[in-house]
């Protein structure tokens, strides 16, 4: 069994319908024993690319599905969602990516293949994946480091 923690976000079209849908579409997958989200947040596009406010949020996914298969699972349901690969890092009406997995001891799980990096490369970069990351995992601690002394130095740098 895994924990994972799957960050979601969406800035095209209506954002909020399909950060739903793609809860529904996981709580109804084989082998996905409980879901649960952070609430939603608004936040400014990160990176290079000009576009629209994202939707963001975490969803954390308790599951016997692999890693791989997992992967397979998100891509399908951002596929349903009618989502098309364009421009790296640009607008997308759903995306999917898993930031974090535990085994069912609490052990971080790493994955490093062509097709899926685990952790996620930029997470502890990035407030709009730590802020609901912190609202569902509050004793979640990388390298040693508290996420709530993370996003204090996050926040600290914005601002
Ligand atoms: N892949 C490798 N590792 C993973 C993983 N841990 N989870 C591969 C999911 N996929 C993973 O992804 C391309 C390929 O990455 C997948 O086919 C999979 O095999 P993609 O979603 O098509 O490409 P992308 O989204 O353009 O790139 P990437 O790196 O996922 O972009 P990000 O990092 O998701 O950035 N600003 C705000 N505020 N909020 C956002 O959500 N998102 C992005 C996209 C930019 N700015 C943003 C946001
Ligand atoms: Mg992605």
């Amino acid at each position: 069994m895994y924990t994972y923690y799957i960050g979601i976000g969406s800035n095209l079209g209506d954002r909020e319908n399909y950060l739903s849908f793609a809860i529904s579409e996981l709580t109804n997958t084989e082998g996905v024993h409980s879901v649960v989200h952070s609430s939603w947040i608004e936040t400014p596009p990160w990176g290079p690319v000009e576009q629209g406010p994202f939707l963001n949020g975490i969803v954390k996914v308790v599951s016997s599905i692999e890693p791989a298969d997992m992967l397979d699972t998100i891509l399908h349901i951002e596929r349903l969602a009618g989502r098309q690969r364009e421009i790296h890092w640009g607008p997308r009406t759903l995306d999917l990516d898993i930031v974090w997995i535990e085994d069912t001891q609490g052990y971080m799980v790493r994955v490093n293949e062509l097709r899926l990096v685990v952790p996620h490369p930029y997470f502890w970069e990035r407030l709009f994946v730590l802020e609901p990351l912190q609202e569902v995992y509050p004793d979640f601690l990388y390298q040693g480091v508290p996420i709530r002394v993370r996003l204090e130095e996050l926040r600290s740098v914005e601002s």
